[in-house]
């Protein structure tokens, strides 16, 4: 069996599970690759409009594989290239929700933090140990926790490898939603519905002005954001979904 596999859990919303469970989900480059690869196949896939990253019950996914690294040159870090397999998620064009149960840690929690929503459930562990086993975080966690949940917040984690729980993730901001664990999954497909039902158009939109402002300067998001809204009354489904507005009627939205 792949230690990636796909599914197609409701109409519109493809799911992507990491499958290593003998190794808490470990991301080796086979998985790193397949996620990325699944990620890109899902973003050109026209009758998917949501997507799920999610694990096991006992990990999303432990980190980078040890195993793997462990004897690694730096050279050899170099040539993995794996910063480019990281940019996968932020590249689809269609939002990628984690669901995450069990343990999230160094580059499972990157991997997370990729991601657009991220449902925990109750008993999720999150961290960052990567200074425990002598290296930082490779996979954004410096960059992207810090932004998620401020510089206080993050230091206190990255610099003591310390875990953190679900509701703790949820108070610092770096999780939408907590569920009970065995609702996790349901939780992220009933979003990922409630998001196929939207016009696909202005969803990409709004996920590229989001991820794109958060880089630059507020007059250039603000201006992002302006131009895509503009954009948007280009499209069919704009007419449609102000026209059902008008009419008390359910929209009946294309994706033009
Ligand atoms: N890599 C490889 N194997 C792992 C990993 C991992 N990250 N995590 C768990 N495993 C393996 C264990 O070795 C064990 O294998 P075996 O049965 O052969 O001994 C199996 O999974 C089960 O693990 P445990 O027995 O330890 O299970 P527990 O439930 O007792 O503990 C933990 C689970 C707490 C998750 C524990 O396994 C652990 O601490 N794992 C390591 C966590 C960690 O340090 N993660 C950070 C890794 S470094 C990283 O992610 C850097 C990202 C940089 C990426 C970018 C590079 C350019």
């Amino acid at each position: 069996m792949s230690v990636v596999l796909t599914e197609q859990p409701a109409p519109g919303v493809g799911l992507v599970r990491i499958n290593r469970p003998e190794a808490r989900n470990a991301l080796n480059l086979e998985v790193r690759r397949l996620i990325a690869q699944h990620l890109t196949a899902y973003g050109e896939d026209k009758d998917i409009r949501c997507v799920i990253l999610t694990g096991n019950d006992k990990a999303f996914a432990a980190g980078a594989d040890i195993k793997e690294m462990a004897n690694a040159s730096s050279i050899d870090m170099l040539q993995r290239r794996q910063d480019r397999l990281w940019r996968a998620t932020a590249a689809c064009p269609k939002p990628v929700i984690a669901a995450v149960n069990g343990f999230a840690l160094g580059g499972g929690c990157e991997l997370a933090m990729t991601c657009d929503i991220i449902v925990a459930g109750e008993s999720a562990r999150f961290g960052q140990p990567e200074v425990k086993i002598g290296i930082i975080p490779g996979g954004g966690a410096t960059q992207r926790l810090t932004r998620a949940v401020g510089k206080y917040k993050a230091m206190r984690y990255l610099l003591t490898g310390d875990l953190f729980g679900a509701k703790d993730a949820y108070d610092m901001g770096l999780v939408s939603e907590v569920v009970p664990d065995a609702d996790v999954e349901k939780r992220a497909i009933a979003i990922a519905q409630q998001i196929c039902e939207l016009p696909p158009l202005a969803i990409e939109l709004v996920k590229e002005s989001v991820l794109r402002g958060m880089d630059g300067s507020l007059d250039t998001g603000l201006a992002l954001e302006t131009k895509s809204i503009q954009l948007l009354f280009a499209s069919e489904d704009q007419k449609e979904g102000m026209a059902a507005f008008i009419e008390k009627r359910k929209p009946n939205f294309q994706g033009r």
